[in-house]
């Protein structure tokens, strides 16, 4: 591990100094203004974060590092006889800030092959609870199990210098990944395959193998699985779940406590788990209308039932995107490759070409189109995984490469607590009639 951490921290070091230069200079630059609807709205459009991983146009979509999805399926190195990036490749590129070498890529394979023993009392915590329990809920619970684990928290409590926090966080951020495959695959195959359990492949990469020891051994769903943990694994900084290990790590909570953190958000319909909602209602829709195959006509009825019911249509809107999701487009790409006649996934397209003129027409949607979630579970199903409740843990594995490798950028430029300002509404009343001041230190 010990190059690719050296890179990072001449990396990080060479940031660090070009920030103290620049908040020297332009330090009391004015970057905007903010609204009070801004403040009441869930903050859309304030910059109030710095993330290096990624960053999102609102037109283009995600680019990691500079570069868009076709881009990085292009450039990073594949699985052998494959087509879809190594995730592992991904994580190098937001980590060090360059593309890597194919023996950086295999390196890394490596290192998290080596690092990704779980403990025992992991197992039994999840085996402590009801089988019935949510897969979200499980996999966080299992990640605070594994917080016995940090070395953060052990070398804090015994005395840590500051300047090297950065380094036991970066620690940490490699076990937890490497332990993330077998904790989701275990608490899949306890929950729907009646224990069954399959161990780890050393000759696998890291997403092939959390395939395999999920139970898929077809090379096109390891391949799916490669695709899948690249996408999903950041999306910019603002983000539930990457703001919310952000934050948490603020307060210098090891990478398993913020990831944990980091993890209830993604698990939130509005975020991570609409993609268990999107699978859900199109089965709802299937059975309601007693096809596998719905008209399109079909489904713009069911859509208008959906709205009149005052629900959301999951898998579209964005509270930044304001297109169609390049994830969406990468996967339907797969789709089209790999199975083009599945009446699923067909019916997913359908979708896409139904929903947006409705939301357009209500007139209140900034963006009408289909965001990643809206697509996933059909192609999961395709290869027989059918047990929707488990796609957000799924989501979960490839965001922890996002969000940990920002965590490591976070401590070693020594970003403070976090802490904005808030207010009262009648402290607001008061500012509009000119009888108090709300705003400043
Ligand atoms: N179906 C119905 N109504 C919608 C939808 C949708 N897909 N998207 C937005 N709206 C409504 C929204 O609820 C709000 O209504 P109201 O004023 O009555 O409260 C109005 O349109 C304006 O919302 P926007 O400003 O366009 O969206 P916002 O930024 O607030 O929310 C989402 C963004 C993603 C939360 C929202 O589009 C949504 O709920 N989508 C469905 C859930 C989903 O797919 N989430 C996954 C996002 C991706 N991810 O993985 O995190
Ligand atoms: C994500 O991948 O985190 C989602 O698209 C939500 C977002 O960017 O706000």
């Amino acid at each position: 591990m010990g190059v690719i951490k050296d890179r990072f921290k001449l990396k990080a070091d060479e940031v660090a100094n070009n920030i103290k230069d620049v908040l020297k200079e332009h330090g009391n630059r004015k970057i905007g203004e903010v609204t009070l609807s801004q403040v009441y709205q869930g903050m859309r459009g304030i910059t109030g974060l710095v993330t290096e991983t990624s960053l999102l146009d609102a037109q283009e979509g995600i680019r990691f590092r500079g570069y868009t999805i076709p881009e990085l399926q292009q450039k990073l190195c594949k699985a052998p006889g494959g087509s879809e990036p190594l995730p592992e490749g991904l994580f190098y590129l937001m980590l060090v800030g360059d593309l890597p070498s194919e023996d950086d890529v295999h390196h890394l394979t490596s290192v998290w092959q080596r690092r990704s023993h779980v403990p025992n009392h992991v197992f039994a915590t999840i085996e402590a609870l009801p089988k019935s329990t949510h897969p979200m809920t499980q996999f966080v619970v299992a990640i605070m199990a594994l917080q016995t684990e940090s070395q953060f928290s052990k070398k804090y409590s015994a005395g840590l210098n500051k300047k090297d926090y950065w380094e036991v966080v970066f620690d940490d951020s490699m076990d937890l990944i490497a332990r993330l495959p077998r904790v989701a695959a275990y608490i899949y195959r306890r929950k729907y395959k009646n224990g069954e359990h399959i161990q780890p492949n050393g000759l696998l990469d890291w997403a092939g193998n959390f395939a395999h020891m999920m139970g898929f051994e077809e090379e096109d769903f390891k391949e799916l699985m490669r695709l899948y943990m690249t996408i999903h694994a950041d999306h910019e900084g603002g983000n539930v779940s990457a703001h919310t290990t952000h934050l948490v790590g603020s307060a210098l909570s090891d990478p398993y406590l913020c990831f944990a953190a980091g993890m209830n958000g993604l698990a939130g319909p509005l975020h991570g788990l609409a993609n268990q909602e999107v699978i859900k209602w199109i089965f709802e829709m299937r059975e309601d209308l007693k096809t596998d195959l719905p008209t399109k006509e079909q489904i713009v009825e069911y859509v208008e039932k959906t709205l009149k019911e005052g629900k959301v249509v999951p898998g579209y809107g964005h509270a930044v995107l304001r297109k169609t999701d390049p994830r969406f487009t990468a996967q339907m790409e797969f789709g089209k490759k790999h199975m083009p006649d599945d009446p699923l996934v067909q019916t997913v397209w359908n979708i896409y070409e139904a929903v947006p003129p409705i939301l357009q027409g209500l007139g209140k949607i900034k963006n009408p189109w289909p965001n990643v979630d809206a697509h996933s579970g059909a192609l999961l199903v395709h290869y027989g995984m059918e047990e929707y409740e488990f796609y957000t843990v799924l989501f979960g594995v490839s965001r922890a490469l996002g969000v940990l490798a920002s965590l490591c950028w976070d401590r070693a430029l020594g970003f403070p607590l976090e802490r904005p300002k808030s207010v009262t509404h009648a402290q607001v009343k008061l500012w509009l009639e000119g009888k108090d001041e709300i705003w400043g230190d």
